[in-house]
């Protein structure tokens, strides 16, 4: 019944954006050859984490980059913590253009074009180094190329970074302590199946119903890099923590193809380069992020739990099966390639 009223409400929210989206672009349609000069255009960009977190100040930074690059020309508006939809969501106005960018993890997307999931795979990337190098090479690039099915465009990558467990169970130090835990992760299936194998009772669900999930006990606990889990004060519901690194998670920096299409070629240049600048931004305050909150969520009253690398070796044999069951889903070419380039990265 929730559910029903829920996907009713965001019908609804849809067409009430699309009929507004639809006015506004008609009062600012492009000349019909490209070129948008002379017009004003507003881009709605929005995420899913809080103003506090690095991937907003990224944003920011994205914003001041366009504006004063293209003269005030095309405007930035800013949503922060899931003002205008969950990633899901999100990614689908950008669909229909009734919201222009949206910075999702890559996990989510994987229910739009499955090589997506490439990075799912737990333990595929030893650093932040070596995903860099990844990401921003040609096979990072080919990804991004396949979202133009589905009226997407990639601009670059950012960083959500190396996930965390908490829960308010026990402390978890080897793969035994996850039996039973409920945990919730993103939609997306090879995160399930993964935890699901590790002996975890695992449930996909929104990032904006996390909290309250959590807070009622729905579910014992979830997965995150500190950044989030400090800034969105999990600690006030979570009460062990442990380094797992099971994946690093990029975040993708979309734009709706069909406003990005409409730009002149100009200023889809100003968009690119503004995406991947204010992304080495957001990279930088992220790692500084992250290597400052553990710190601060043990004094904030969790308790830390070190993954020993033999736990860490553990899980990843565990898990497996997974990982070769889902090889062919991904396409074994696309999961070759970036182990080719992982293992080339490494070097
Ligand atoms: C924010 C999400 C979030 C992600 C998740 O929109 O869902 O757990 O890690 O940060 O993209």
């Amino acid at each position: 019944m929730k559910r029903l009223l829920t996907v009713a409400l965001t019908a609804m929210l849809i067409l009430v954006l699309a009929a507004c989206g639809g006015k506004e672009s008609e009062g600012k349609s492009s000349n019909g050859d490209g070129s948008d000069a002379g017009e004003e255009k507003v881009i709605r960009a929005g995420i899913g984490l809080n103003d506090k977190h690095p991937q907003y100040k990224g944003l920011l930074k994205f914003k001041e980059i366009v504006e004063e690059k293209t003269d005030g020309s095309i405007k930035v508006e800013t949503f922060h913590s899931g003002q205008l939809g969950d990633d899901r969501t999100m990614i689908e106005n950008l669909q229909i253009n009734s919201q222009q960018v949206v910075i999702p993890s890559t996990a989510p997307m994987a229910n739009f074009v499955p090589e997506f999931s490439v990075f799912d795979i737990p333990f595929l990337f030893p650093s932040e180094d070596v995903a860099d190098q990844v990401l921003d090479g040609e096979t990072g690039q080919k990804i991004l190329d396949k979202l133009e099915g589905q009226d997407l465009k990639g601009l670059a990558y950012w960083e959500n970074g190396f996930r965390d467990l908490t829960n308010s169970e026990r402390a978890v130090s080897s793969v035994e302590d996850f039996k039973g835990l409920k945990i919730r992760t993103m939609e997306n299936d090879l995160h399930l199946d993964a935890f699901k194998e590790l002996g975890a009772n695992p449930t996909p669900m929104a990032f904006t119903e996390l909290f309250t999930a959590m807070q009622q006990g729905t579910v014992d606990g979830q997965e995150n890099p500190y950044a989030t889990i400090y800034l969105q004060k999990f600690y006030e519901v979570q009460d062990h923590v442990s380094n797992t690194h099971h994946i690093y998670s990029p975040f993708v920096f979309l734009m709706s193809k069909t406003f990005f299409d409409n730009l002149s070629e100009e200023n889809q240049k100003i968009v690119k380069e503004a995406a991947e600048e204010a992304g080495k931004y957001e990279r930088k305050l992220n790692r500084e992020a992250n290597e400052k909150y553990l710190k601060d969520l043990q004094e904030e009253g969790m308790e830390f739990t070190e993954i020993t690398d033999e736990a860490r070796e553990e899980m990843k044999k565990k898990v497996q099966p997974v990982v070769d069951e889902y090889k062919s889903k991904i396409g074994e070419d696309i999961v070759d390639e970036v182990y080719k380039a992982v293992k080339e990265a490494s070097k």
